[in-house]
């Protein structure tokens, strides 16, 4: 399979590389591709070294995936290109997200939706990822009403330069600002941009995605919160569900979930957090415990690595889901 990754220089191409190396995806040629500044550079996979190539000199190249990552502008002009050549796009911008025409996947949930008429397919937002693959297995077992989650958000979801603000702050360097305030020894409830709800984009994500994907009668609250932290996404959730639920069985459920780990035992201090979810690919769960203000109302918390499960890895993963279902044929350009 010749597979394209689109923003091969940034976090989340550079972790789509990883991840493709480490599931063993069958490659017979990779094309990383970035801008045309950083074409002719060289960057290593699988043992050997591979000159970067712009957007026009992929499209030539004649993938048969093509990993986007780099930015909801290039999606957008981009990825019709690369479909109209049977090029099967998994995009991990918003910019197809909320397409009624297009397909917005998490495999372990809604993958076998996918057929051979899906040649633009949308990765969910990575807040949103973490959040479905914990609340899918409630949703099956007791029906969601409402979801209050409030977000704890790595500063790597805002980027490589978001990230050497922090870097700069905590070695005392004045650098670049991509906030207008600290971000180390900060908490910014400000994750993308403000609309005219007075929520932000992100917030509006995790309701709009929910309802996509999931299930459109539930209701979905956000508060995003972006955190000097950079391991992955944290998620306090509040679950309110049409009936009540068992503890030992949400319990049993997690544990028989490949998905995810359960990490919830407040006797010995165990519970998830960032600074260990880092380079894995799991969906880490705990603190499960009684809403005790409110019947049928269960409190958890959610981490995962941002990078990972809720980006690079769910987009691999929706095309590993493609070749099992051998909607993509390997090796048909080879
Ligand atoms: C963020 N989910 O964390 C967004 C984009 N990665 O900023």
């Amino acid at each position: 399979m010749k597979l394209a990754i689109v923003g091969v220089t940034g976090m989340v191409g550079q972790e789509m590389l990883k991840v493709v190396a480490e599931m063993n995806l069958p490659i017979t040629e990779l094309i990383p591709v970035a801008s045309k500044k950083s074409a002719g550079t060289k960057i290593t996979f699988g043992g050997q070294e591979h000159t970067v190539v712009d957007l026009e000199k992929a499209l030539e190249m004649k993938p048969e995936v093509a990993l986007f990552s780099a930015g909801g502008s290039i999606s957008l002009e981009w990825a019709p290109k690369f479909a109209a050549i049977k090029c099967r796009v998994i995009d991990n911008s918003s910019a197809f997200r909320m397409d009624e025409d297009k397909k917005l996947i998490i495999p372990e949930i809604n993958g076998d939706e996918l057929t051979a008429d899906d040649y633009i397919i949308a990765n969910p937002n990575c807040s949103t990822i973490q959040m479905l693959i914990a609340l899918a297995p409630l949703h099956e077992m007791y029906t969601i009403k409402r979801v209050v989650v409030s977000t704890y958000q790595s500063i790597s979801g805002t980027g490589a330069q978001a990230v050497k603000q922090m870097e700069n702050e905590r070695e005392g360097i004045n650098g670049e600002m991509v906030y207008p305030y600290p971000i180390d020894q900060n908490v910014l409830p400000h994750c993308d941009i403000f609309m005219d709800n007075g929520y932000t984009k992100e917030e509006m994500k995790l309701v709009n995605e929910t309802k996509k994907i999931l299930d459109n009668k539930i209701a979905v609250t956000a508060t995003a919160v972006r955190v000097p932290v950079q391991g992955g996404h944290s998620e306090a959730l509040n679950v309110n569900f049409e009936k009540d639920f068992d503890l030992t069985e949400i319990r049993k459920a997690y544990h028989e979930n490949p998905a995810i780990t359960l990490q919830d035992n407040p006797e010995t201090n165990t519970y998830p957090m960032p600074l260990y979810a880092k380079g894995k690919n799991d969906v880490y769960v705990g603190r499960l415990r009684r809403d005790e203000s409110q019947d049928n109302t269960l409190n958890m918390w959610v981490v995962a690595d941002n990078l990972r499960k809720g980006a690079a890895t769910n987009t691999v993963q929706i095309a590993q889901k493609l070749i099992e279902k051998k909607i993509i044929e390997i090796g048909r350009f080879a």
